[in-house]
């Protein structure tokens, strides 16, 4: 851990003004200390990143405000960040914006899973550079380093090993899950996943739509289950998955909140993170959770990197959720919602905090969920029947139920699968009370 090791944090662009304040916002979900700030706009100069006297600038600062580390929101080359280091005091450490995210992920990995995923973003970055080290070291020739390039091979056929070691295990975690997702939704139930960037509220809007109430109905098909969704206000407070039954009206809703997304990321730490959001990318509707109290022009950029995020894999329709309407007043969020719309048509605008408008949004995740069908069934009066009934209840939503004489007429609402088997199982009611004979369930 990072407790309080005290930081410098350092960003380049091409042109304009450097904005800091996301990267100081990761540096202290890492724990760092952050004491001092540096920018600069200039094209990337390839042996340092930063101009080389902007490097020097960078070592005085360090000494002066005793930092000893400096976090560079940039993606550094594996020669940058060794050259760097190179001009600064001993023993500084120099952590580019995706070290540090990895950092964060290694903190907070308490699953299997999180902590697969987080080795396996780590041996990702590790290669690139043990292969540029390997092939360095073969063409030193100097006397005394013979051997090393031996070395540094072996290291990359190990990372390489490694890779596909966890890959596997990955692979079949993620079908586990697809296994449980298909089970639930034979149960009847529907899913829904939060998605968006780090910090819009995703858990904190968890906590308001999941029921109080335990599942209870089946252990098995329920292990991640889980009674809290922590949110606090840092980024990546949730990095694995939490699962809860929300009551949102009819629906038998199971909602799983799951990591924020954030620019700038490269594609393999996205696909490290694959098999979690599955859940994302598998759902039956996604909701896109939005900080409606941010700028106009962050939202943007928000929305379009979560866009960019679900696009290649997402299947389920898409909800924006504009959060945290709480902090704004009526005009502001009007302005909001017109300049965002071609990205964010149709929003709800809810409160996760204080439960405004919950309510309406409940509403339109049944309205968008793939329509139940309807169907009207008579079943004779038997134990069997009833059991069918009671199942009917928790797998879909009963309209009427209604008893004549020895015959039970139900009319309800359910998944088309739910339904078809709910007929299939009627029809062998009708048939074993005809014949006289009852099947045991
Ligand atoms: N004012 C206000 N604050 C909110 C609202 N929803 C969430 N917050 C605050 O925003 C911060 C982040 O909320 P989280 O629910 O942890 O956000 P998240 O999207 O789960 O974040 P990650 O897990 O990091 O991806 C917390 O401090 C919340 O209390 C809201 O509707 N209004
Ligand atoms: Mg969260």
């Amino acid at each position: 851990m990072n407790h309080g090791t005290r930081a410098v944090v350092a960003k380049r662009v091409d042109e304009g003004t450097a904005d800091l304040s996301e990267i100081t916002d990761l540096a202290r979900a890492a724990g760092y200390d952050v004491v001092g700030e540096l920018t600069q706009s200039r094209d990337e100069d390839a042996a340092f990143h930063f101009g080389e006297g902007k490097v020097e600038e960078l070592a005085t600062l360090m000494a002066d405000v005793d930092a000893a580390a400096v976090i560079v929101d940039n993606r550094l080359g594996p020669y940058q960040t060794f050259n760097i280091g190179a001009k600064l005091p001993d023993g500084t450490e120099v952590i580019d914006r995706f070290t540090l995210i990895l950092e964060i992920f290694g903190q907070r990995a308490n699953t299997r899973k999180a902590q697969l995923q987080v080795e396996l973003a780590e041996l990702r970055y590790e290669l690139p550079r043990a292969e540029a080290k390997a092939s360095l070291a073969t063409r030193d020739e100097r006397p005394g380093f013979m051997g090393l390039g031996e070395y540094d091979q072996s290291r990359e056929q190990d990372i390489k090993a490694q890779i596909s070691r966890i890959k596997r295990e990955l692979d079949s975690i993620a079908d586990k899950e697809e296994t449980r997702r298909e089970e639930r939704r034979e149960s009847g139930f529907d899913l829904v996943a939060l998605a968006g960037y780090t910090n819009a509220g995703k858990s904190t809007l968890m906590q308001r739509l999941a029921e109080d109430l335990e599942v209870g109905q089946n252990e098995d098909l329920h292990p991640d289950l889980e009674t809290t969704a922590e949110s606090e206000d840092r980024l990546f407070t949730t990095l694995g998955t939490t699962t809860r039954r929300a009551d949102t009206g009819t629906r038998n809703v199971l909602l799983t909140d799951t990591v924020g997304f954030i620019s700038d990321l490269p594609h393999w730490l996205v696909e490290s993170f694959k098999s979690t959001l599955d859940s994302v990318y598998r759902a039956d509707l996604v909701l896109l959770v939005v900080d409606a109290s941010e700028p106009v022009d962050e939202m943007r950029e928000k929305l379009v990197t979560c866009h960019d995020t679900l696009y290649e894999r997402n299947e389920a329709p898409i909800v924006t959720v504009l959060n945290k309407c709480d902090k704004l007043d009526e005009g502001e969020l009007e302005e909001k919602t017109d300049a965002l719309s071609a990205l964010a048509p149709n929003p709800v605008v809810v409160s996760g905090l204080t439960g405004e408008n919950v309510a309406e949004l409940c509403d339109r995740i049944e309205h968008e969920l793939p329509p139940w069908e309807r169907e009207r069934l008579l079943l004779p009066m038997n134990d069997d029947a009833m059991s069918l009934v009671s199942w009917v209840h928790d797998h879909g939503h009963v309209e009427s139920e209604e008893y004549e004489g020895d015959q039970v007429f139900l009319e309800f609402e359910a998944q088309p699968a739910i339904v078809e088997k709910v007929r299939s199982k009627a029809a062998n009611l009708r048939q074993a009370e005809t014949d006289g004979v009852v099947d045991s369930p």
